[in-house]
C-alpha cells in the first residue's frame, strides 16, 4: 500500500506488533497501520492513535471478511454500519446460568459508519474495482473467527448451527462477518472533542475484501487478493483526499489513518 504514497516520512514496527508507515498522499498526511486482527487490536489502535495525533482523525479500516450476502469472493463490501457478535459465555456454563441472554451469542446494536467518508470510499472503490463488484451493507464484528462467525466444528461445543440465520433475521442488511469494525465504529461514536464542544473527534469508515463467500463456500485466490489490495489501496487514499473538502476547518497537516 505504501508504494502509492508520494513520500514516506516515517516507519515503525512496535512491540504491539503494529507496522506504521506515515507519508503524504496528494498533500494529505496519511498513516497506514497494520494492526493484526481482532477487537483488542482495534481498541489499542484507535485509543493509542488518538493519544498521539492532534486534531480530527479520519480512520478507514481496510481488511478482509466473509460474505453472508450477495457479494462473492473477490468483491468489496463497504460498511454502512457495524454490529457486534459476542459469545455469551454464561450460556455455556453447566448448568446453564445466564443473566444477559438465554441465547448462545449476543448481537449488539449497529454503530453507524460516517456517512460522508463512506460515500467517498464507496465511490472511489466503484471507480477502481467496478460498481458491480462493490456492495454496501451492515457488517458483523465477531469476537472469534470460529464460533461467533458460525463456523461449525466438533472440537468445541459452540451451539452455532443457526447463528447466521439468527443474524439475518435480526439485521436484514447484514452482509459480512469480520473481527474489527464494530469496535472502530463504536469508539468513533464515543470519541470526544478536545474542547468537549464537538462530541466526536473521530470519523470512521470500513472497506472489506471478500476473502470467503460463506454462502457459496468459495475463497479468493492469492492472485486476486494481491491485485485487489493494490487496486483498493489507491482508492482508499483517493477517498480520504475526496473527503477533505467536507472537513471544514481541517488543516491538511491534521491526521488521516
Ligand atoms: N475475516 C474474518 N472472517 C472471514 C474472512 C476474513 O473474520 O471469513 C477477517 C477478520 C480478521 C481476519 O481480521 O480476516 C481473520 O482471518
Amino acid at each position: 500500500m505504501a508504494k502509492f504514497l508520494d513520500k514516506v516520512l516515517f516507519e515503525r514496527s512496535s512491540h504491539r506488533g503494529f507496522l506504521t508507515i506515515t507519508g503524504i498522499y496528494h498533500g494529505l498526511p496519511v498513516s497506514i497501520v497494520a494492526i493484526g486482527m481482532g477487537l483488542s487490536m482495534m481498541d489499542f489502535f484507535v485509543r493509542e492513535t488518538r493519544m498521539v495525533v492532534d486534531g480530527p482523525l479520519s480512520i478507514v479500516r481496510f481488511g478482509s471478511c466473509g460474505s453472508i450476502g450477495e457479494a462473492k469472493a473477490g468483491d468489496v463490501i463497504v460498511a454502512r454500519s457495524a454490529f457486534g457478535i459476542s459469545r455469551n459465555f454464561d450460556y455455556f456454563r453447566t448448568p446453564s446460568d445466564t443473566h444477559i441472554s438465554d441465547k448462545p451469542y449476543i448481537l449488539w446494536r449497529p454503530s453507524p459508519a460516517d456517512s460522508q467518508l463512506t460515500e467517498c470510499v464507496k465511490s472511489e472503490m466503484g471507480k477502481s474495482v467496478g460498481d458491480d463488484h462493490v456492495f454496501e451493507g451492515d457488517v458483523g464484528n465477531a469476537d472469534s473467527f470460529y464460533g461467533s462467525q458460525g463456523r461449525i466444528g466438533t472440537d468445541f461445543y459452540d451451539d452455532n448451527e443457526h447463528l447466521i440465520e439468527h443474524i439475518h433475521e435480526t439485521y436484514p442488511g447484514a452482509t459480512a462477518l469480520e473481527m474489527e469494525s464494530h469496535m472502530l465504529f463504536h469508539l468513533a461514536e464515543v470519541s470526544t472533542g478536545a474542547d468537549n464542544s464537538s462530541p466526536k473527534s473521530i470519523r470512521a469508515a470500513c472497506a472489506l475484501m471478500v476473502f470467503a463467500d460463506r454462502t457459496g463456500n468459495s475463497f479468493i485466490s492469492p492472485e486476486r487478493s494481491s491485485q485487489l489490495t493494490n487496486t483498493c489501496a489507491k482508492a482508499l487514499f483517493d477517498s480520504l483526499v475526496a473527503d477533505m473538502p467536507s472537513q471544514e476547518g481541517l488543516h491538511p497537516t491534521e491526521g488521516s489513518v
